[in-house]
């Protein structure tokens, strides 16, 4: 059935419209209410009608009309003429491109382009699914993206369990009467690994229903206070308290798997392998006393429905894999695996390669098929760490990095080492971003090409679906019509892959589409890929062609034609506000991929890390160290240019518990010099006992006052830059994501 954009106006009246749009902020994906009128928006509201998100908003989902409207918001490509970044026009900036990357690969190989995609991506279907045909294209090693400052340890532990690298089980909170939190902070974040549109509310259902949330964090965060209990830990040393707990559990006879029993490998392993680690061996490093380790361990054994869940702050730190995995041991341990109200896997309508090939079996997942040239870390998930990007330029010999291209991020102030890799980038023979501003990183571009307004695109999350607390699938059309001369980012992505691969900056991005189309038809349909090609091509090209592919092809589609009732594009699109697709079922063992098909509850990497962890139980304790905040107005680095969002008070404080602020003798307001292990920033302190004592806590992507960012609003009130204080050497050495929790640092008053 073909489908019709006008379907996707919800409402409209004589002067306005209201059209259906997927927020793209972050990872609640919430659906929102966009009114239109005059081709301008009038305002933005939580879509009612979404099976999902049920009408929910936060403030930043506001934000998007600013962001449409930005005038800092890049709609010309730029090139640098004689040193300054100058407007040209798409043609001139391909041609330029051309001119100066071919040489490069020609003269110095391939893996002298390095490849860097961030964040936002994850959140528009045309650079998620197209980055890759750029990757593949350039043919380099070097890739670097956010997931080494964000969440590949947990990747590479649900791979290594699991099979996949997105079969990341999750609270099933809408059936919990349990749940425990582990450096996350929803009501802030709205949720990361874990789709939960208005975690607020659900959480308060739970509590309504009898169910009780016990959040443990260095801070008494906004999740903690809405939660029955709360406990400090000490930044970096999850991986002790969960050892200890999972040690509780074999030596108080607390393990439970039952019906997971059939299929878990390695409880033997498990249990050796935690032996050192008793809670009073642990209890000094993490803070936490033996009993209340103990009691927390009991907690969730006796738990009827719920689970322990784990996020960034477990992720960012030395035993960030460990730590990752050991959460999944537990809920596996204590039955809570795979189980209603526990941690669960989605049943996602596309994309998820969990659904492809072969149920319960699979090839399982490497890493190290290469390695850096430099340090020598290996490849985890087709990536190198982002932390050593500056070096892999810096250093001179074969496989140099000469150029980049970046992608929708901005390390210079997300990731460690940033003012060095400032310096880094300054040096390339060449570089090239697809952004939506002039920001710290851009700034070194010697081409920008503009990514559209989230307005102007159609989407479909790719991701988050494979991560929802329920099964649904949600498309939402263009709100605004495309602006004039602007290139949809897949067009973008697909043209830079043509010139990589010598067809030249004037190839016709359509036409390389259905040439590189037809590998992924012949995956999806088999002995039926023309006439499927041909028939999916009549209603669409671009990314919503690949997503009506794999919507057809995947466990509820409509297997082009064989399932009638079954989903495909056309349908999915014409329910604004999408379809439902029921809560999360258990999926033990189909959804394993796994060589061995079943649970590795003990894969060797992890034992080895577990005895690098016992001989650090005795470690001495930092007297300071610093943590990182999210706070709900703000997103990473690049939303502080947005009116709705910049003002009220200034964002970017250091947490101070009053008995750390009286030792160094500094009061409420006052500006104070954080020194860390490679740099010093000042920022102003506010005193607050929900910081652990010994932990200072201060926001990441703040430090808009770099000469060159064209970030008009943001520079007005610039922030510090936590990541100038961190260590870029330090990373979790299984998956190379960066260390940044926990990291020691000196307090003193500022002039
Ligand atoms: N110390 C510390 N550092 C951290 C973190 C932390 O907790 N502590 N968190 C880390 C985490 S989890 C993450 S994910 C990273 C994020 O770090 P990055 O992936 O670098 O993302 P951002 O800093 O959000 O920068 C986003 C970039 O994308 C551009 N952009 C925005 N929208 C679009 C668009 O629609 N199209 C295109 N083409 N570009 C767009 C912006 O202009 C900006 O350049 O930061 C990490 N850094
Ligand atoms: N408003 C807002 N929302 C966002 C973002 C944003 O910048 N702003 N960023 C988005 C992104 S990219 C991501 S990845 C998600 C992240 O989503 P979350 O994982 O929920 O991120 P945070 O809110 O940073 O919560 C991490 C918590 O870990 C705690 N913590 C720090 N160190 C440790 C430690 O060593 N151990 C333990 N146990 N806890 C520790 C911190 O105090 C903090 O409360 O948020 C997303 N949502
Ligand atoms: S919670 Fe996230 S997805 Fe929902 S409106 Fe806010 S930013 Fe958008
Ligand atoms: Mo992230």
């Amino acid at each position: 059935m073909a489908y019709e954009p006008e379907a996707a106006i919800i409402g409209a009246t004589m002067s306005e419209t209201t059209h259906y749009r997927i927020c793209p902020l972050c990872e609640a994906c919430c659906g929102l209410d966009i009114r239109v009128s005059d081709g301008r928006v009038v305002g933005i509201k939580g879509a009612a009608s979404d099976v999902f998100s049920r009408g929910y908003i936060c403030p930043k989902g506001y934000a998007l009309k600013d962001l449409h409207e930005d005038p800092d918001r890049l709609r010309t490509p730029l090139v640098r003429r004689d040193g300054v970044l100058v407007e040209a026009s798409w043609d001139e900036a391909f041609a330029e491109i051309e001119r100066r990357l071919l040489p490069l690969i020609e003269a110095h190989g391939r893996d002298a382009v390095a490849l860097s995609i961030g964040n936002p991506a994850a959140h528009k279907m045309g650079l998620l699914l197209y980055f890759p045909r750029l990757a593949k294209a350039i043919g380099t090693r070097n890739i670097f993206s956010a997931s080494t400052l964000d969440q590949m340890p947990k990747q590479l532990s649900a791979g290594l369990m699991f099979g996949h690298w997105l079969s990341i089980p999750l609270p099933d909170i809408d059936h919990a009467d349990f749940l425990m939190i582990l450096g996350a902070n929803p009501m802030a974040s709205n949720g990361s690994l874990w789709t939960v549109p208005d975690y607020r509310g659900r959480a308060k259902a739970l509590r309504a229903r009898g169910g009780r949330i016990v959040v443990i964090d260095p801070r008494r965060t906004e999740t903690a206070e809405a939660a029955d209990a709360h406990h400090f830990i000490r930044p970096g040393s999850d991986v002790f308290l969960l050892a200890a707990m999972v040690n509780t559990l074999f030596s108080e006879d607390l393990v439970r798997p039952g019906r997971l029993q059939a299929w878990l490998e390695g409880t033997d392993e498990v249990r050796a392998a935690v032996a050192p680690f008793t809670p009073e061996a642990a209890a000094p490093r993490c803070g936490i006393p033996a009993d209340t380790i103990r009691g927390l361990a009991r907690e969730l054994a006796a738990a009827r429905a719920g689970c322990l869940y784990g996020r960034i702050g477990t992720c960012t730190q030395s035993f960030g894999t460990a730590a990752s995995w050991l959460i999944d041991v537990l809920n596996a341990l204590t039955g809570h695996l795979d189980q209603t109200g526990g941690a669960m896997w989605p049943k996602a309508a596309a994309f998820a390669r969990n659904t492809e090939g072969k149920p319960g079996i699979g090839g399982g997942i490497t890493t190290g098929r290469h390695a850096s040239r430099v340090s020598g870390a290996p490849e985890v998930y087709g990536e190198l760490p982002i932390t050593l990007m500056a070096e892999e330029m810096e250093t001179p010999g074969r496989g140099q990095v000469r150029a980049l291209i970046s992608v929708a991020c901005n390390p210079v102030l997300s990731s460690p080492g940033g003012p060095r890799l400032a310096t880094a980038l300054d040096g390339l023979d060449f570089m090239v971003s697809v952004d939506i501003y002039v920001n710290e990183t851009t700034r070194h571009a010697d081409v920008i090409l503009p990514g559209a307004s989230p307005l102007e695109d159609g989407h479909y999350d790719v991701a988050f679906p494979q991560l929802s607390m329920r099964n649904h699938a949600r498309y939402s059309p263009p709100v605004l019509p495309r602006a004039k001369g602007a290139l949809p980012e897949w067009q973008i992505l697909q043209k830079l892959a043509g010139i990589a691969s010598g067809r030249g900056a004037q190839a016709d991005p359509l036409q390389l589409d259905d040439e590189r189309v037809s590998a992924d038809v012949q995956r999806l349909a088999g002995a039926r890929a023309e006439a499927v090609l041909a028939e999916v091509s009549r209603c669409w090209q671009g990314p919503e062609r690949l997503l009506d592919l794999s919507l057809r092809s995947g466990p509820y589609g409509d297997g082009f034609g064989t399932r009638p009732d079954g989903l495909n594009l056309g349908k999915v699109a014409a329910a604004p506000g999408g379809i439902d697709l029921g809560p999360l079922q258990p999926r033990l063992p189909e959804l394993l991929r796994t060589p061995s098909g079943r649970i590795e509850l003990a894969p060797a990497p992890l034992l080895a890390e577990l005895a690098r962890a016992a001989q650090g139980l005795g470690a001495p304790v930092p007297d300071m160290v610093v943590i990182g905040r999210r706070e709900v107005r703000t997103n990473n680095s690049w939303m502080h240019n947005l009116p709705t969002l910049a003002k009220g008070p200034e964002r970017c404080t250091l947490l101070l518990h009053p008995l750390d602020a009286a030792r160094h003798g500094v009061a409420n307001g006052q500006r104070i010099t954080i020194t860390g292990p490679q740099g010093s920033v000042v920022a102003p302190v506010v005193i607050d006992d929900a910081m652990m004592p010994g932990v200072a806590s201060l926001p990441h992507g703040w430090g808009h006052d770099l000469p060159g960012a064209r970030l008009n609003l943001a520079a007005e009130r610039p922030g510090a830059n936590l990541n100038v204080l961190l260590d870029d050497r330090l990373r979790d050495p299984l998956s190379g994501n960066a260390v940044l929790s926990g990291v020691p640092v000196t307090l003193s008053a500022a002039a």
